[in-house]
């Protein structure tokens, strides 16, 4: 758990043994902050994998997770399938401070979000913003380190491999209408700063751990305070009662239990958005001039088959999405990517910020087949062949390293 003011919100790899529990150590800088926050039994040193799920996620199906830790949970790459919509209890899960209590679910409607940085600032209930207006966006939610156990560098962090990723309907008040409401934008505001509703633990630095993050005042145009998932309320694992979701941006700007919204002149200088999520090269320390994890590019992976298959014809699965923007098309190569056949996208179009099933029929005969997925955005982005690399692992797109060889007989 990134609990230490010198982390950045992306916890380590589970230690696997005694020389890792030391290496792991030296990285928090000090265990006995940890325990001084109380934080032992929900920090990584403890050993995850094989251990039943905490009380808060303790409603998912296990058998569909990895448990990376008791704050970061990944869906296995085969329990996505041919899903067009992530059933919540198969979606990852990533928090950066221990989930606040459940007793914030016991009045959801009185749940106040403080709106700052327009013309008649005020806190709004829950029951207020649901008679403001009305919406369900489909979005893909994925953490900025989706896809970092691909890295060979060996970035710190949680080591998801494609399952920090699910889609999601989510129904919430547009938040342009509530700013309406509350007689709009404060002039020269540049940014929609989100606060997450968590207790930040004693004897921490606020800013060194809080969740709060800064986003283009452009994603007004998408931005929702949302109440349910998946047409259902939403859970405390995923930031009930109230969550702001930013459609097409990356997972970390989705603040969960989100207990203040401020339109703001410059960036939060929080941690998580001075020096966390920011692009460098390798060996380079996180600043607020280096680019933030805000929108998404196209990316996509195979689904299934994963390691074997029997020969003959063959349904080759995967999902794709296009980010911030629609998708144009997906291509399937069961070589490596030397050729490539259109994929068809499978069921309806959520929207552009949702992603699309595809599959590919083709004929496998007996042998070895490395099958990968290449998808087009519709402003004619491809996505890349190989990953760029950087410190913390951000941002994997490139297709080759999403690949899967699988043995047909
Ligand atoms: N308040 C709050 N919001 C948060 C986080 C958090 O720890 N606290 N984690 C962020 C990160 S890094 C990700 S990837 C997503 C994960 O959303 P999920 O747990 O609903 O899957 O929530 C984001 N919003
Ligand atoms: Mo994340």
């Amino acid at each position: 758990m990134s609990v230490s003011p010198h982390s950045e919100h992306e916890s380590a790899p589970a230690p696997t043994g005694p020389v890792n529990l030391e290496r792991r150590q030296l990285m928090l800088g000090s265990a006995g902050l940890l325990a001084t926050a109380g934080l032992v039994g929900f920090s990584p040193l403890a050993r995850a994998q094989g251990a039943p799920l905490p009380d808060y996620v303790g409603w998912k199906n296990a058998d569909a997770l990895i448990m990376h830790s008791a704050s970061t949970l990944e869906t296995k790459r085969d329990a996505i399938g041919r899903g067009i919509l992530t059933p919540s209890d198969q979606l990852f899960v990533r928090n950066n401070l221990p989930a606040p209590d459940s007793s914030i679910m016991n009045d959801t409607e009185g749940w106040e979000v403080q709106i700052e940085g327009v013309n008649n600032p005020r806190a709004l209930s829950l029951a207020e913003l649901k008679r403001i207006g009305v919406e369900t966006v489909v979005s893909v939610l994925q953490c900025s380190g989706n896809g970092r156990a691909f890295f060979p560098h060996g970035a710190s962090g949680t080591p998801w491999t494609v399952g920090a990723a699910g889609c999601v309907a989510w129904t919430g008040v547009p938040l342009r209408e509530v700013v309406r409401e509350l007689g709009g934008v404060v002039d020269g505001m540049n940014y929609l700063t989100g606060t997450g509703g968590e207790t930040i633990p004693a004897g921490l630095d606020p800013k060194s751990v809080m969740v709060e993050r800064s986003v283009p005042l452009a994603a007004l145009e998408q931005a929702m305070l949302v109440w349910e998932m998946n047409d259902a309320p939403l859970p405390l694992a995923h930031g009930g009662p109230v969550r702001l979701v930013i459609p097409g941006y990356y997972g970390v700007n989705n603040v969960k239990y989100v207990r203040r919204l401020a339109f703001t002149a410059g960036q939060t200088d929080a941690n998580i958005q001075a020096s966390g999520y920011r692009v460098r090269e390798v060996g380079v320390p996180g600043s607020p001039d280096q680019p933030s994890m805000w929108e998404m590019p196209v990316k996509s992976w195979v689904t299934s088959p994963l390691t074997s298959a029997t020969a003959g014809r063959s349904l080759i699965y995967g999902v794709a999405f296009g980010g911030v923007h629609g998708l144009a098309r997906v291509e399937v190569s069961v070589d490596g990517g030397n050729r490539w056949a259109e994929a068809r996208f499978l069921g309806p179009d959520l929207g552009r910020f949702a992603w699309r099933p595809f599959v590919l029929a083709t004929e496998l005969a007996p042998g070895e087949y490395r099958l990968v997925s290449r998808a087009t955005d519709d402003r004619g982005q491809v996505q890349p062949e190989e990953r760029t690399d950087n410190e913390r692992g951000y941002g994997h797109n490139g297709w080759k390293d999403h690949g899967v060889t699988v043995t047909v007989a």
